[in-house]
């Protein structure tokens, strides 16, 4: 194999050809697809001169005509390798047209035109697009597309493609076509055609400029009755925009369509998004309360990025913060104005340090803008997603709500119809604001998370409190120096008596608002509040106001204050976690040396408190009673020293044993007091209500009685929606007991044709904590209802195991690796970028002791030696072993 090539940032250089239209005529059957493609092509005479040979991008296809301006090319006009069409003498403007067969049914990357059950889709970003047809596969090359598709007329009545149908009709062999134009430029990775028989939902939705859209919802037949969630979901965001940004929708129609086969989430296409059916597909009975959450979240998303990636796009890959970070950010608001802002804060930030802050601090670490790439597809990660929109809230916090706004109408204003990067994006917030974000722009280029160390002083004789922040970037691979980042640090001060003191820092006037940003930028930096009346407990990084480790230095009992009295709900949430997180990572060390672990007492009663306090939302007390998991403890273990999965799972284990001893009457309360939280709603009441249920039945499970699992199954039993069925499932699936075989095969009965459904019961006999779970994994590799080949099964499955379920993957006996890198070499062959993702579990893998990083390692090793290891996996693997 060839070393594959990195693509640096500092290489990019305007397209030398533009595309101003692309005509295509898309011809399905059920063999191969022929696709006739016809562009207008025009020198960029700023980039080129007629020396400069045309280049296009393709692959995986069969070049049956070339044209250009009407003239079939001959053989010396041209050339082509395995990726690229490249014709040498070509003049300033020109049509080229190009006739290529290619495979939609042997598509197993799910990457170009591919089969997904009866329907035909396709997935172009980030570099799809060149699957489908020659062309300068690239963002800042942007077109007016047409689109022709012709099909059998029984098999696909359901023709679609982005823009509006303007044509349509019969053939006389059975088919019939249908034209789609799209009147807004686009780059090629959100061309979409989807092609099948399909149910649709429909709707409208009027402007607020008095337009009607018609909104429609694709799925197959059977699942009609689970789209009215979504679309509930979609006139919401439609809605909130308009509010929020003032964008309103740009063409006459909007249309998702729902498929089974998708690498990621969904996808933006202009018009016609393509979205993985579990981000659609919900009703009570089948979807849990945090699907519906996700399925509202991640149509906003899309719908989002109408505006903030479609109408304004990338320049290059580099730049794909530029969209996501944005719009994670934007649906994060949403989903924050539609349920409740400290509950979706806190999801969001325990999935940054969960993911993002290993990712930083590991050998794929990247800035939230990389440098460099072999694959784009390995840099759609939680850095560029998640810490990219924790830099644009960190804008917004400094530039304040209306700031930002301004920030973004200037941002809208300036560069719609245009492929821009970060600069132009941040330009607009300083211009629109007369700020200076130059020191800020580190947050795109360095990679790493900053470390924020705290010392405080209290003078009683002068009521003066001194704050010394300093901070410090920890080399990543890519950067060994890094130099002082721009960090908001929200803050306020508690008195004795729990309440937020007024705050005034020293050469002000009067005392300000009980929470400040106080913005560090150096290396060091000392800021000092007047008129303390007394040494407070300092509330630092409130709302977490930047993706920073803190270290704070708070004893235990002034983390049990905050969680007992902080006004800032985030940090309440956070003082809790730390403080168990403590306790803990003691219990591991006590668990290591052989000493009995022991729970303290003040721990129980400050958790008890918590958990009857009727002045705190449910949603927020099930939070802030969850312990960290697995495998955030293994996080904070690594920080210092080799992390030991199995001490940490008898730690976890034992406390949350301890806390239902001591407890259970409470959580049998607990539960009867919210037991009947009515019909089933998505409502934040009713929510709060099953969460705080399914807490302690979590608690209670552990246990492990007859009594307990028997009243759990009777939970099962009893469950008219999925969140409760699934949640007294999962708890019976880690125990030992006589109830749980039959509870896990009625579940397959009851649920056998609906495959999201199935893909829970995969997920949850994969991450059982019991000892023959791998066993169970392999032997369930063999079901008929799994399939190597659709994602989602491999994510419940293997995903599972491998991530969620941490002591049995890395069983000391390597067993779990070896059975991953079986599973990596295989999906090699059938999809890389599942592959990639399936593997990039062993990053970590220096993180752990000697015996288990060589087990790692020989597995790593054997897949970097794998014949025909795609660009995909490479990446991941030699990055890993580097
Ligand atoms: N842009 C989509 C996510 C997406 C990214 C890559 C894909 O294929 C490699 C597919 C979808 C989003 O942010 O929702
Ligand atoms: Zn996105």
């Amino acid at each position: 194999m060839e070393t594959p090539q990195v693509k640096y940032l500092r290489d990019y250089r305007p397209p030398a050809y533009w595309v101003d239209t692309i005509d295509l005529n898309v011809e399905l059957k059920e063999t191969d697809t022929l696709v006739r493609s016809t562009l207008t092509v025009r020198r960029n005479t700023d980039e080129a001169d007629e020396t400069t040979p045309l280049i296009l991008n393709g692959r995986n296809m069969e070049l049956m005509s070339a044209m250009l301006d009407g003239n079939p090319l001959s053989e010396d006009q041209y050339q082509t390798d395995a990726e690229h069409l490249t014709i040498s003498d070509v003049p300033a403007r020109f049509t080229l047209e190009t006739t290529v067969k290619i495979q939609p049914q042997q598509n197993t990357s799910l990457e170009g035109l591919y089969r997904s059950g009866g329907m035909f889709c396709t997935q172009c970003e980030a570099e799809g697009f060149r699957n489908i047809t020659w062309f300068p596969d690239r963002p800042d090359v942007m077109a007016r597309y047409s689109c022709t598709i012709v099909a059998d007329r029984k098999k696909y009545p359901i023709l679609l493609s982005n823009g509006n149908l303007t044509d349509s009709g019969d053939m006389d062999d059975g088919r019939h076509w249908v034209r789609w134009e799209d009147p807004f430029k686009k780059p090629c990775y959100l061309f979409a055609l989807v092609a099948g028989d399909l149910f649709c939902l429909e709707d409208t939705f009027r402007t607020q400029s008095g337009r009607d859209v018609a909104l429609r919802i694709f799925v197959e037949h059977e699942n009609r009755d689970k789209c009215d969630y979504a679309m509930q979901s979609l006139r919401k965001s439609m809605k909130w925009d308009e509010e929020a940004y003032g964008r309103e929708y740009d063409l006459d129609i909007y249309m998702i369509v729902a498929v089974n086969d998708f690498n990621m989430g969904a996808m933006e296409n202009k018009g016609l998004n393509v979205f993985n059916s579990k981000y659609v597909l919900a009703k009570p009975e089948t979807a849990t309360d945090a699907d519906f959450w996700n399925i509202e979240r991640v149509i906003a998303h899309e719908y989002f990025h109408n505006w903030t990636g479609n109408r304004i796009t990338l320049r290059n890959w580099f730049q794909l913060s530029l969209k996501e970070g944005l719009t994670v950010f934007r649906d994060q608001e949403f989903s924050s104005d539609m349920t409740s802002r400290p509950v979706k804060r806190i999801a969001d930030v325990r999935v940054l340090r969960a993911y993002q802050f290993p990712e930083d601090g590991g050998p794929m670490a990247h800035p939230v803008r990389p440098a460099s790439y072999i694959k784009m597809d390995n840099f759609y990660t939680v850095t560029v997603y998640e810490k990219g929109a924790e830099v644009i809230r960190m804008i917004h916090r400094l530039l304040g709500p209306e700031g930002f706004r301004k920030g973004t109408d200037l941002y809208f204003e300036r560069h719609d119809g245009q492929a821009v990067s970060i600069e132009e994006f941040v330009g607009a917030m300083a211009d629109a604001n007369g700020a200076d974000f130059s020191q800020f722009m580190r947050w795109y280029s360095q990679a790493g998370t900053p470390e924020v160390t705290v010392k405080r002083a209290y003078d009683a004789e002068n009521r003066t409190y001194a704050l010394t922040f300093t901070q410090k970037c920890p080399p990543t691979p890519d950067m060994a120096d890094k130099a002082p980042m721009h960090i908001p640090v929200a803050l306020g001060l508690l008195g004795r008596d729990g309440e937020d003191m007024p705050l005034q820092l020293r050469g002000e006037s009067e005392p300000g608002p009980t929470t400040r940003v106080l913005e560090l930028r150096a290396a060091e930096e000392t800021f000092e509040f007047v008129n303390v009346p007394e040494a407070p407990v300092p509330s630092i990084l409130r709302g977490f106001s930047a993706p920073v480790r803190l270290r704070a230095g708070y004893t235990d009992e002034e983390q049990a204050f905050l969680f007992a009295c902080d006004s800032d709900e985030f940090n309440r949430w956070d003082a809790g976690q730390n403080l168990f997180a403590k306790v803990m990572l003691r219990l591991i060390r006590d668990i290591r040396v052989g000493t009995a672990p022991d729970l303290r007492p003040d721990m129980i009663e400050s958790f008890r408190q918590t958990l009857r306090n009727t002045d705190l939302d449910k949603s927020f007390i099930a939070q802030a009673l969850t312990l960290p998991t697995e495998s955030e403890l293994a996080i904070l273990m690594s920080e210092s020293g080799d992390i030991d999965p199995d001490a940490i799972h008898a730690a976890r284990h034992f406390t949350v044993r301890t806390l239902a001893q001591a407890l259970k009457s409470d959580f049998e309360q607990v539960f009867d007091e919210n037991r009947d939280a009515g019909p089933y709603r998505v409502e934040p009441e009713a929510i709060g209500r099953r969460s705080l249920k399914n807490l302690a039945l979590g608690y209670l499970g552990k246990l492990e009685t007859p009594a307990v699992s028997r009243f759990i199954a009777a939970q099962f039993q009893k469950a008219d929606n999925m969140t409760d069925e699934i949640a007294a499932l999962s708890v019976l699936s880690h125990m030992d007991c006589e109830e749980r075989e039959p509870a896990i095969a009625r579940f397959y009965e009851r649920w056998q044709s609906d495959v999201l459904v199935l893909d829970k019961w995969f997920a949850l006999q994969a991450a059982a904590r019991l000892p023959g779970t791998l066993d169970k994994v392999k032997a369930l590799l063999e079901h008929p209802d799994f399939s190597i080949k659709n994602p989602n099964k491999v994510r419940a499955l293997i995903g599972a195991f491998c991530g969620m379920n941490p002591w049995r993957f890395h069983d000391a006996s390597g067993a779990g690796y070896e059975f991953l890198a079986d599973r990596v070499i295989e999906l090699n062959a059938i999809n890389p970028q599942i592959a990639s993702r399936m593997v990039a579990v062993l990053n970590h893998w220096k993180k752990y002791d000697a015996g288990r990083q060589a087990l790692m390692k020989t597995q790593l090793e054997r897949i970097a030696a794998t014949p025909d290891l795609s660009e995909n996996v490479y990446e991941i693997v030699s990055k890993a072993l580097a």
